[in-house]
Protein backbone atom coordinates (compact mmCIF):
# COMPACT_ATOMS: atom_id res chain seq x y z
CA UNK A 1 0.00 0.00 0.00
CA UNK A 2 1.67 3.28 -0.97
CA UNK A 3 2.00 6.21 1.73
CA UNK A 4 0.17 9.59 1.03
CA UNK A 5 1.23 12.68 2.92
CA UNK A 6 -1.47 15.74 2.56
CA UNK A 7 -0.09 18.77 3.37
CA UNK A 8 -3.39 21.16 3.49
CA UNK A 9 -5.61 17.89 4.84
CA UNK A 10 -8.12 20.18 6.77
CA UNK A 11 -8.77 22.42 3.84
CA UNK A 12 -11.40 21.82 0.65
CA UNK A 13 -9.50 19.52 -1.51
CA UNK A 14 -7.42 18.26 0.91
CA UNK A 15 -10.65 16.30 2.95
CA UNK A 16 -11.59 15.60 -0.83
CA UNK A 17 -8.10 13.83 -1.60
CA UNK A 18 -7.58 11.98 1.41
CA UNK A 19 -11.11 10.37 0.27
CA UNK A 20 -9.92 9.54 -3.01
CA UNK A 21 -6.76 8.28 -2.06
CA UNK A 22 -8.27 5.80 0.66
CA UNK A 23 -10.47 4.28 -1.89
CA UNK A 24 -7.62 3.87 -4.11
CA UNK A 25 -5.93 1.84 -1.07
CA UNK A 26 -3.15 4.25 -0.13
CA UNK A 27 -2.32 5.03 3.47
CA UNK A 28 -2.97 8.60 4.21
CA UNK A 29 -1.05 11.11 6.43
CA UNK A 30 -2.36 14.15 7.11
CA UNK A 31 -0.23 17.30 7.90
CA UNK A 32 -1.85 19.46 10.24
CA UNK A 33 -1.03 22.66 11.46
CA UNK A 34 -1.13 23.53 15.73
CA UNK A 35 -4.38 25.09 16.26
CA UNK A 36 -6.35 25.57 19.69
CA UNK A 37 -9.53 24.14 17.87
CA UNK A 38 -10.55 20.69 17.10
CA UNK A 39 -11.48 18.64 15.03
CA UNK A 40 -11.26 20.01 12.00
CA UNK A 41 -14.38 19.66 10.56
CA UNK A 42 -13.57 18.74 6.98
CA UNK A 43 -11.58 15.62 8.02
CA UNK A 44 -13.51 14.40 11.01
CA UNK A 45 -15.48 11.54 9.27
CA UNK A 46 -11.83 10.00 8.23
CA UNK A 47 -10.02 10.63 11.70
CA UNK A 48 -10.31 6.70 12.38
CA UNK A 49 -9.09 6.15 8.45
CA UNK A 50 -5.52 8.40 8.43
CA UNK A 51 -3.20 9.75 10.67
CA UNK A 52 -2.04 13.20 11.54
CA UNK A 53 1.16 14.39 12.16
CA UNK A 54 1.84 18.11 13.03
CA UNK A 55 3.80 20.62 10.74
CA UNK A 56 3.96 23.93 9.66
CA UNK A 57 4.72 25.32 5.75
CA UNK A 58 6.80 27.83 8.46
CA UNK A 59 8.85 25.71 9.93
CA UNK A 60 11.59 23.70 8.54
CA UNK A 61 12.07 20.71 10.68
CA UNK A 62 8.33 20.21 11.35
CA UNK A 63 8.49 19.11 7.78
CA UNK A 64 11.40 17.62 7.69
CA UNK A 65 10.03 15.65 10.58
CA UNK A 66 7.42 14.18 8.91
CA UNK A 67 8.70 13.16 5.78
CA UNK A 68 11.15 11.57 8.16
CA UNK A 69 9.25 9.73 9.82
CA UNK A 70 6.59 8.51 7.71
CA UNK A 71 9.05 8.01 4.27
CA UNK A 72 5.92 8.91 2.03
CA UNK A 73 5.88 7.23 -1.68
CA UNK A 74 3.91 10.32 -2.90
CA UNK A 75 3.30 13.97 -1.25
CA UNK A 76 0.77 16.89 -2.41
CA UNK A 77 1.24 19.85 -1.08
CA UNK A 78 -2.18 21.48 -0.99
CA UNK A 79 -1.20 23.68 2.11
CA UNK A 80 -1.19 27.64 1.03
CA UNK A 81 -2.78 30.98 2.52
CA UNK A 82 -5.33 30.25 -0.48
CA UNK A 83 -7.34 33.34 -0.82
CA UNK A 84 -6.34 35.84 -2.63
CA UNK A 85 -8.06 39.13 -1.08
CA UNK A 86 -6.30 38.22 2.29
CA UNK A 87 -2.85 38.42 0.28
CA UNK A 88 -2.87 41.93 -0.06
CA UNK A 89 -3.70 42.14 3.67
CA UNK A 90 -0.92 39.68 4.79
CA UNK A 91 1.85 39.82 2.09
CA UNK A 92 4.51 38.73 3.15
CA UNK A 93 2.95 35.87 5.10
CA UNK A 94 1.17 34.47 2.07
CA UNK A 95 5.07 34.94 0.21
CA UNK A 96 6.29 32.74 3.57
CA UNK A 97 3.68 30.34 3.24
CA UNK A 98 2.31 29.72 -0.33
CA UNK A 99 5.70 30.47 -1.66
CA UNK A 100 8.72 29.71 0.28
CA UNK A 101 6.88 27.00 1.61
CA UNK A 102 7.23 24.82 -1.49
CA UNK A 103 10.81 24.97 -1.09
CA UNK A 104 10.65 23.77 2.82
CA UNK A 105 8.96 20.67 1.57
CA UNK A 106 11.03 20.31 -1.14
CA UNK A 107 13.97 20.55 0.55
CA UNK A 108 12.73 18.08 3.23
CA UNK A 109 12.04 15.54 0.47
CA UNK A 110 15.22 16.13 -0.87
CA UNK A 111 17.03 15.85 2.13
CA UNK A 112 14.82 12.41 3.53
CA UNK A 113 13.31 10.95 0.60
CA UNK A 114 14.03 12.03 -2.71
CA UNK A 115 12.48 9.10 -4.49
CA UNK A 116 8.90 10.32 -3.63
CA UNK A 117 6.81 11.09 -5.84
CA UNK A 118 5.76 15.21 -5.22
CA UNK A 119 2.44 17.05 -6.31
CA UNK A 120 1.86 20.93 -5.78
CA UNK A 121 -0.78 22.94 -6.11
CA UNK A 122 -0.44 25.09 -8.66
CA UNK A 123 -3.03 27.67 -9.88
CA UNK A 124 -4.67 29.65 -12.99
CA UNK A 125 -3.90 33.20 -10.50
CA UNK A 126 -0.62 32.46 -11.87
CA UNK A 127 -1.98 33.15 -15.84
CA UNK A 128 -3.62 36.37 -13.97
CA UNK A 129 -3.46 38.99 -16.54
CA UNK A 130 -4.13 36.31 -19.50
CA UNK A 131 -1.35 36.47 -22.35
CA UNK A 132 -3.83 34.16 -24.57
CA UNK A 133 -7.38 32.44 -24.66
CA UNK A 134 -7.96 29.71 -23.61
CA UNK A 135 -4.66 28.93 -21.26
CA UNK A 136 -2.26 26.15 -21.83
CA UNK A 137 0.40 24.55 -20.30
CA UNK A 138 2.72 27.17 -22.15
CA UNK A 139 0.82 29.95 -21.90
CA UNK A 140 3.02 33.12 -20.41
CA UNK A 141 2.26 33.55 -16.80
CA UNK A 142 1.62 37.29 -15.75
CA UNK A 143 -0.29 36.77 -11.77
CA UNK A 144 -1.99 39.67 -10.32
CA UNK A 145 -1.73 39.41 -6.66
CA UNK A 146 0.88 38.43 -3.74
CA UNK A 147 -1.13 35.31 -3.84
CA UNK A 148 -0.48 34.84 -7.72
CA UNK A 149 3.32 35.77 -7.17
CA UNK A 150 3.54 33.69 -4.47
CA UNK A 151 2.20 30.47 -6.39
CA UNK A 152 4.36 31.46 -9.55
CA UNK A 153 7.05 31.41 -6.92
CA UNK A 154 6.08 27.70 -6.17
CA UNK A 155 5.44 26.76 -9.69
CA UNK A 156 9.10 27.50 -10.51
CA UNK A 157 10.44 25.89 -7.69
CA UNK A 158 8.79 22.58 -8.38
CA UNK A 159 10.04 23.01 -12.09
CA UNK A 160 13.63 23.78 -10.41
CA UNK A 161 13.68 20.56 -8.20
CA UNK A 162 12.51 18.13 -11.14
CA UNK A 163 15.46 19.76 -13.06
CA UNK A 164 18.09 20.10 -10.67
CA UNK A 165 17.78 17.01 -8.54
CA UNK A 166 15.62 14.46 -10.83
CA UNK A 167 12.99 14.51 -8.64
CA UNK A 168 9.41 13.46 -9.55
CA UNK A 169 7.67 16.97 -9.38
CA UNK A 170 4.13 17.70 -10.97
CA UNK A 171 2.65 21.13 -10.40
CA UNK A 172 -1.12 21.12 -11.29
CA UNK A 173 -1.96 24.12 -13.07
CA UNK A 174 -5.47 24.37 -11.56
CA UNK A 175 -8.29 26.59 -12.59
CA UNK A 176 -11.20 27.13 -9.91
CA UNK A 177 -13.03 24.25 -8.49
CA UNK A 178 -15.72 24.68 -5.51
CA UNK A 179 -17.73 22.22 -4.09
CA UNK A 180 -20.10 22.78 -0.18
CA UNK A 181 -16.75 22.45 1.34
CA UNK A 182 -15.46 25.48 0.20
CA UNK A 183 -15.23 28.34 3.05
CA UNK A 184 -17.77 31.02 2.79
CA UNK A 185 -15.58 33.70 1.44
CA UNK A 186 -14.74 32.35 -1.82
CA UNK A 187 -17.56 33.35 -4.02
CA UNK A 188 -19.27 30.62 -5.19
CA UNK A 189 -19.53 29.34 -1.57
CA UNK A 190 -20.77 33.05 -0.33
CA UNK A 191 -23.13 33.05 -3.10
CA UNK A 192 -24.72 29.98 -2.33
CA UNK A 193 -24.51 29.59 1.37
CA UNK A 194 -26.11 33.21 1.41
CA UNK A 195 -29.01 32.53 -1.30
CA UNK A 196 -29.78 29.93 1.29
CA UNK A 197 -29.70 32.28 3.90
CA UNK A 198 -31.89 34.73 2.02
CA UNK A 199 -34.47 31.74 0.89
CA UNK A 200 -35.06 30.62 5.13
CA UNK A 201 -35.46 34.64 5.61
CA UNK A 202 -31.87 35.22 7.54
CA UNK A 203 -30.91 37.67 5.67
CA UNK A 204 -31.87 39.95 2.89
CA UNK A 205 -29.14 40.89 0.54
CA UNK A 206 -25.94 39.93 -0.76
CA UNK A 207 -23.03 42.32 -1.16
CA UNK A 208 -20.76 41.19 -4.05
CA UNK A 209 -17.27 42.93 -5.47
CA UNK A 210 -16.81 42.29 -9.66
CA UNK A 211 -19.37 40.88 -11.00
CA UNK A 212 -17.63 40.67 -14.74
CA UNK A 213 -15.21 38.84 -13.49
CA UNK A 214 -14.97 35.76 -15.44
CA UNK A 215 -13.77 32.45 -13.81
CA UNK A 216 -13.73 28.58 -15.39
CA UNK A 217 -15.45 26.45 -12.56
CA UNK A 218 -15.21 22.84 -12.10
CA UNK A 219 -16.05 20.56 -9.10
CA UNK A 220 -13.30 19.88 -6.51
CA UNK A 221 -13.44 16.04 -6.33
CA UNK A 222 -13.23 16.09 -10.49
CA UNK A 223 -9.87 17.73 -9.40
CA UNK A 224 -8.08 15.91 -7.10
CA UNK A 225 -8.95 12.92 -9.14
CA UNK A 226 -6.41 14.53 -11.83
CA UNK A 227 -3.95 15.37 -8.32
CA UNK A 228 -3.38 11.69 -8.00
CA UNK A 229 -3.67 10.83 -11.80
CA UNK A 230 -0.25 12.59 -12.25
CA UNK A 231 1.50 10.87 -9.45
CA UNK A 232 0.95 8.09 -11.41
CA UNK A 233 2.38 8.92 -14.88
CA UNK A 234 5.90 7.53 -15.56
CA UNK A 235 7.53 11.06 -16.28
CA UNK A 236 6.25 14.08 -14.25
CA UNK A 237 5.46 17.08 -15.78
CA UNK A 238 2.86 20.03 -15.23
CA UNK A 239 -0.98 19.77 -16.56
CA UNK A 240 -4.07 22.44 -16.74
CA UNK A 241 -7.13 21.12 -15.06
CA UNK A 242 -9.76 23.48 -16.32
CA UNK A 243 -13.23 22.54 -17.82
CA UNK A 244 -13.02 24.67 -20.81
CA UNK A 245 -15.98 26.78 -20.04
CA UNK A 246 -16.24 30.77 -18.63
CA UNK A 247 -18.83 32.03 -16.78
CA UNK A 248 -19.17 35.65 -15.36
CA UNK A 249 -19.65 36.07 -11.41
CA UNK A 250 -23.40 37.26 -12.39
CA UNK A 251 -24.03 34.39 -14.27
CA UNK A 252 -23.48 32.43 -10.88
CA UNK A 253 -25.89 34.88 -9.34
CA UNK A 254 -28.43 34.10 -11.48
CA UNK A 255 -28.07 30.61 -11.81
CA UNK A 256 -27.64 30.17 -7.98
CA UNK A 257 -30.40 32.41 -6.91
CA UNK A 258 -33.10 30.50 -9.76
CA UNK A 259 -32.18 27.47 -7.93
CA UNK A 260 -33.81 28.62 -5.22
CA UNK A 261 -36.91 30.45 -6.89
CA UNK A 262 -35.45 33.65 -6.26
CA UNK A 263 -34.57 36.69 -9.19
CA UNK A 264 -30.58 37.46 -8.34
CA UNK A 265 -31.47 41.60 -9.27
CA UNK A 266 -33.92 41.77 -5.81
CA UNK A 267 -30.91 40.79 -3.71
CA UNK A 268 -27.35 41.64 -5.04
CA UNK A 269 -25.41 44.48 -4.26
CA UNK A 270 -22.43 45.49 -6.04
CA UNK A 271 -20.24 46.85 -3.55
CA UNK A 272 -17.28 48.85 -4.50
CA UNK A 273 -15.16 47.89 -1.15
CA UNK A 274 -15.17 44.32 -2.43
CA UNK A 275 -13.15 45.58 -5.45
CA UNK A 276 -9.85 44.07 -5.23
CA UNK A 277 -6.79 46.27 -6.13
CA UNK A 278 -6.34 44.12 -8.94
CA UNK A 279 -8.68 41.58 -10.40
CA UNK A 280 -8.15 38.80 -12.78
CA UNK A 281 -10.80 39.63 -15.38
CA UNK A 282 -10.73 35.85 -17.64
CA UNK A 283 -9.76 32.88 -17.17
CA UNK A 284 -10.51 29.74 -19.36
CA UNK A 285 -8.10 26.85 -19.34
CA UNK A 286 -7.33 23.81 -22.13
CA UNK A 287 -6.85 20.88 -20.62
CA UNK A 288 -6.56 18.53 -23.85
CA UNK A 289 -2.95 17.84 -22.13
CA UNK A 290 -4.56 16.37 -18.82
CA UNK A 291 -7.29 14.96 -20.81
CA UNK A 292 -5.25 13.00 -23.26
CA UNK A 293 -2.55 11.55 -21.08
CA UNK A 294 -4.21 11.52 -18.08
CA UNK A 295 -7.47 10.30 -19.55
CA UNK A 296 -9.04 12.82 -16.86
CA UNK A 297 -12.42 14.23 -17.55
CA UNK A 298 -14.97 16.42 -15.50
CA UNK A 299 -18.07 14.65 -14.42
CA UNK A 300 -19.98 18.12 -13.30
CA UNK A 301 -20.95 21.07 -15.16
CA UNK A 302 -21.15 24.38 -14.65
CA UNK A 303 -25.17 24.60 -13.67
CA UNK A 304 -24.51 21.33 -12.10
CA UNK A 305 -22.43 22.70 -9.63
CA UNK A 306 -23.99 25.93 -9.18
CA UNK A 307 -26.99 23.91 -8.36
CA UNK A 308 -25.61 21.61 -6.04
CA UNK A 309 -24.07 24.01 -3.99
CA UNK A 310 -27.01 25.75 -3.72
CA UNK A 311 -29.28 22.47 -2.54
CA UNK A 312 -26.32 22.01 -0.26
CA UNK A 313 -26.34 25.08 1.41
CA UNK A 314 -30.40 24.91 1.54
CA UNK A 315 -30.38 22.06 3.13
CA UNK A 316 -27.73 22.42 5.42
CA UNK A 317 -29.66 26.27 6.73
CA UNK A 318 -32.62 24.55 7.01
CA UNK A 319 -31.26 21.66 9.42
CA UNK A 320 -29.43 24.71 11.49
CA UNK A 321 -32.29 26.81 11.79
CA UNK A 322 -34.10 23.48 12.98
CA UNK A 323 -31.53 22.85 15.89
CA UNK A 324 -31.98 26.30 16.21
CA UNK A 325 -28.07 27.37 15.39
CA UNK A 326 -29.27 29.62 12.70
CA UNK A 327 -25.87 31.96 12.15
CA UNK A 328 -25.94 35.53 12.28
CA UNK A 329 -27.17 37.09 8.89
CA UNK A 330 -23.54 37.72 7.64
CA UNK A 331 -21.09 36.30 5.92
CA UNK A 332 -17.34 37.20 5.81
CA UNK A 333 -17.25 40.68 3.14
CA UNK A 334 -14.18 39.55 1.46
P1 LIG B 1 -8.02 25.84 1.45
O1 LIG B 1 -7.80 27.28 1.72
O2 LIG B 1 -9.37 25.24 1.64
O3 LIG B 1 -6.99 24.97 2.33
C1 LIG B 1 -5.71 25.45 2.62
C2 LIG B 1 -5.03 24.47 3.54
O4 LIG B 1 -3.69 24.94 3.82
C3 LIG B 1 -5.71 24.28 4.90
O5 LIG B 1 -5.66 22.92 5.25
C4 LIG B 1 -4.83 25.10 5.84
O6 LIG B 1 -4.84 24.65 7.17
C5 LIG B 1 -3.46 24.82 5.22
N1 LIG B 1 -2.42 25.76 5.66
C6 LIG B 1 -2.46 27.11 5.59
N2 LIG B 1 -1.33 27.64 6.09
C7 LIG B 1 -0.55 26.60 6.49
C8 LIG B 1 0.73 26.49 7.09
N3 LIG B 1 1.45 27.57 7.41
N4 LIG B 1 1.22 25.26 7.33
C9 LIG B 1 0.50 24.15 7.04
N5 LIG B 1 -0.72 24.19 6.49
C10 LIG B 1 -1.25 25.40 6.22
O7 LIG B 1 -7.52 25.59 -0.07
P2 LIG B 1 -8.09 24.59 -1.20
O8 LIG B 1 -8.30 23.27 -0.60
O9 LIG B 1 -9.18 25.26 -1.93
O10 LIG B 1 -6.84 24.54 -2.21
C11 LIG B 1 -5.79 23.61 -2.03
C12 LIG B 1 -4.53 24.16 -2.71
O11 LIG B 1 -4.78 24.33 -4.09
C13 LIG B 1 -4.06 25.51 -2.20
O12 LIG B 1 -2.66 25.53 -2.27
C14 LIG B 1 -4.64 26.50 -3.20
O13 LIG B 1 -3.86 27.67 -3.23
C15 LIG B 1 -4.53 25.68 -4.47
N6 LIG B 1 -5.51 25.97 -5.50
C16 LIG B 1 -6.84 25.94 -5.21
C17 LIG B 1 -7.77 26.13 -6.21
C18 LIG B 1 -9.23 26.12 -5.93
O14 LIG B 1 -10.00 26.57 -6.78
N7 LIG B 1 -9.68 25.60 -4.78
C19 LIG B 1 -7.35 26.34 -7.61
C20 LIG B 1 -5.91 26.31 -7.79
C21 LIG B 1 -5.04 26.12 -6.78
P3 LIG B 1 -5.88 25.25 8.28
O15 LIG B 1 -7.12 24.42 8.15
O16 LIG B 1 -5.15 25.02 9.55
O17 LIG B 1 -6.10 26.69 7.96
P1 LIG C 1 -10.24 33.45 -6.90
O1 LIG C 1 -11.61 33.01 -6.20
O2 LIG C 1 -9.79 34.78 -6.48
O3 LIG C 1 -10.42 33.20 -8.36
O4 LIG C 1 -9.21 32.39 -6.27
P2 LIG C 1 -12.77 33.87 -5.51
O5 LIG C 1 -13.92 32.96 -5.43
O6 LIG C 1 -12.31 34.51 -4.24
O7 LIG C 1 -13.03 35.05 -6.58
C1 LIG C 1 -13.45 34.78 -7.90
C2 LIG C 1 -13.87 36.08 -8.58
O8 LIG C 1 -15.08 36.56 -7.98
C3 LIG C 1 -14.96 37.96 -7.81
N1 LIG C 1 -15.82 38.41 -6.71
C4 LIG C 1 -15.72 38.05 -5.42
N2 LIG C 1 -14.87 37.21 -4.79
C5 LIG C 1 -15.03 37.02 -3.46
N3 LIG C 1 -14.21 36.15 -2.82
N4 LIG C 1 -15.97 37.69 -2.74
C6 LIG C 1 -16.84 38.58 -3.33
O9 LIG C 1 -17.67 39.17 -2.67
C7 LIG C 1 -16.71 38.75 -4.74
N5 LIG C 1 -17.38 39.51 -5.64
C8 LIG C 1 -16.85 39.29 -6.83
C9 LIG C 1 -13.49 38.19 -7.50
O10 LIG C 1 -13.14 39.56 -7.72
C10 LIG C 1 -12.84 37.21 -8.47
O11 LIG C 1 -12.66 37.85 -9.71
C11 LIG C 1 -9.57 31.03 -6.09
C12 LIG C 1 -8.80 30.50 -4.88
O12 LIG C 1 -9.23 29.20 -4.57
C13 LIG C 1 -7.30 30.46 -5.17
O13 LIG C 1 -6.62 29.84 -4.10
C14 LIG C 1 -7.10 29.65 -6.46
O14 LIG C 1 -5.74 29.61 -6.78
C15 LIG C 1 -7.89 30.27 -7.59
O15 LIG C 1 -9.27 30.28 -7.24
C16 LIG C 1 -7.75 29.49 -8.90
Amino acid sequence: MPTALITGITGQDGSYLAEHLLDLGHEVVGVVRHSSSEPPPRIEHLRDRIELAGADLFDQTSLLNVIDRYQPDEVYNLAAQSFVPASWQQPILTGEVTGLGVTRLLEAVRLSRPEARVYQASSSEMFGKVHEVPQTERTPFYPRSPYGVAKLYGHWIAVNYRESYGMHVCSGILFNHESPRRSTEFVSRKISYRVAQIKHGLAHELRLGNLDARRDWGYAPDYVRAMALMLQQPEPRDYVVASGETHAVREFCELAFATAGLDWTDFVISDPALLRPADVDLLVGDATLARTELGWEPTVSFRELVRLMVEADLALVETEVGRGLAPPASIPRR
